[in-house]
């Protein structure tokens, strides 16, 4: 097994610091569901709408008859539903739910009177309460108490999507286990490629790339290992596992991955351009990198520039300032079509290992005691601006899934300028916040993302003249303070 990759001669070498993995503690789906105490208090919790009431009138009456109940609390009809008899009222909000509910019902007049009780996304996977990146009500995880919304109001956003089945969300990373029971059925199928058959059906160069391809061992084996594939299974797990009744729900549950394996321990670049390649061909326009390394690659920076994809790419683990020398790539790379992630933690606290810079690096997401799949149906905790990445790779495909004729730079603009502002941040990511697809998926897109054609050729220097004096201040303040 050792010497399965002899003979590969591969130049370029790409040195790659993913997923940095404090803490990996595979466990069953089972075992853990038990003792989420969180789930027991939503439960108690009853939310309606305020100052509304449903009531079904016996025949014959309406508000009008309720003479002094309706008085005191400015009983108005708002809607009827003339098929079940009932009418929406609204009230005073001087008077409580329970007083009104009580002088109806007392009136003899109704048959019933109740709350206009909350309707939600169901989340039904026994371990979304650790999903503190989801929505963070301030529960412990590894024994840390998170502090409450430092998360990315992943239920706001599920009330527009869950996501569509004809979103492709590319994964460039190790491989998937795909029989993962939270990843079944989500990983993508190529239409025009039929299994097994020894013949490159769709012409691509890719015989039987039912489900992608493995451009490490050139074959179309999506998995190989339960070591070598943990990663990719992780990460594809934080994109899109399943909401069902099992283990943990994606970001974006509904959308397939594509999964494009370029790595075991580590990767070369030459496999990511051909990854690229094969994800441009078949119109991905969503792409996941958590990888990188320190050296500049101008054949990286080429094809990621030459295609039409947003390239979500993990900032990297080396607790750099990656604007300066030491950078990570392709994080670092000055391109519009890419959105490079920090980390953050359940605290609202950077990570010290993750990286950042206030030009190189866009918004944070959740990335520390992630808990996603991992291969051989267990899931478990990782860290790392890998972990971080795909929850902004998930809230992309989801703003795909709602407006299909989206441009990437719509989409990336849409990310950035919905994040929410964290103390910790400020000097480290450009937009001071992070990832927030409650409001991402709630925001109007704007028409031209790129930039107003009504500016003036000067007013885009004073522009960029600004953007770049901040860099020098904020260069300055690093150097004599010693901040970051
Ligand atoms: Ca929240
Ligand atoms: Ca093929
Ligand atoms: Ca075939
Ligand atoms: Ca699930």
């Amino acid at each position: 097994m050792l010497n399965r990759r002899t003979g590969w001669m591969k130049v370029v070498v790409l040195c790659l610091s993913i997923g940095l993995i404090t803490s990996t503690m595979p466990f069953s789906a089972s075992s853990e569901a038990a003792d989420s105490g969180t789930t027991k208090k939503r439960v108690q919790e009853r939310k309606y709408k305020e100052g509304e009431i449903l009531v079904k009138f016996k025949t014959g009456e309406s508000v009008e008859s309720l003479n002094r109940t309706q008085v005191n609390h400015h009983l108005i009809e708002k809607m009827d539903f003339p098929q079940n008899q009932t009418k929406l009222l609204s009230f005073n909000l001087q008077s409580t739910i329970d007083q009104v509910v009580s002088d109806l019902l007392g009136s003899g007049l109704v048959e019933y009177a109740e709350p206009n009780y909350e309707r939600t996304f169901t989340v039904t996977d026994p371990l979304y309460g650790e999903q503190w990146g989801m929505e963070n009500r301030g529960q412990s995880i590894s024994g840390i108490n998170g502090t409450p919304d430092i998360d990315i109001d992943a239920e706001r956003a599920w009330v527009q999507t869950r996501g569509s089945n004809s979103v492709v969300v590319g994964v460039i990373d190790s491989g998937i286990d795909m029989s993962h029971p939270d990843l079944r059925n989500r990983i993508w199928k190529n239409p025009g490629e039929i299994s097994g058959d020894g013949i490159d059906n769709d012409r691509n160069g890719y015989i039987d790339d039912v489900n992608g391809w493995n451009f490490y061992d050139e074959n179309n084996a999506i998995f190989y290992s339960s070591n070598e594939d943990a990663h990719g299974t992780h990460v594809a797990g934080i994109i899109a596992a399943n909401n069902n009744n099992i283990g943990v729900t994606g970001v974006a549950p509904n959308v397939k991955i594509m999964p494009l394996k370029i790595m075991a321990e580590g990767g070369y670049v030459s496999d990511v351009l051909e990854a690229i390649a094969y994800a441009k061909a078949k119109g991905v326009k969503i792409i996941n990198m958590s990888l990188g390394g320190w050296t500049f690659s101008q054949a990286e920076y080429d094809v990621i520039k030459n295609t039409n994809a947003l390239f979500v790419v993990a900032a990297g683990n080396n607790s750099s300032n990656i604007d300066g020398y030491f950078s990570s790539y392709p994080a670092a790379y000055d391109l519009p079509n890419i959105i490079s992630v920090a980390a953050i933690d359940n605290q609202g606290n950077v990570p010290y290992w993750s990286n950042y810079g206030t030009t190189s690096t866009d918004l944070a997401a959740p990335g520390v005691n992630i808990l996603s799949t991992l291969p051989g149906n267990t899931y478990g905790y990782y860290n790392g601006t890998s972990m971080a990445a795909p929850y902004v790779t998930g809230t992309a495909a989801l703003l795909l899934s709602k407006n299909r004729s989206a441009s990437v730079l719509q989409i990336k603009e849409t990310l950035l300028k919905t994040t929410t502002s964290v103390s910790s941040l400020s000097w480290k990511v450009s937009t001071g916040g992070m990832l927030n697809a409650g409001k991402a998926l709630n925001a109007t897109m704007s028409g031209n993302p790129v930039r107003s054609p009504a500016m003036s050729p000067a007013q885009e220097a004073q522009e960029v003249q600004e953007v770049h004096e901040d860099n020098i201040m904020y260069r300055f303040f690093q150097r004599f303070f010693n901040w970051g």
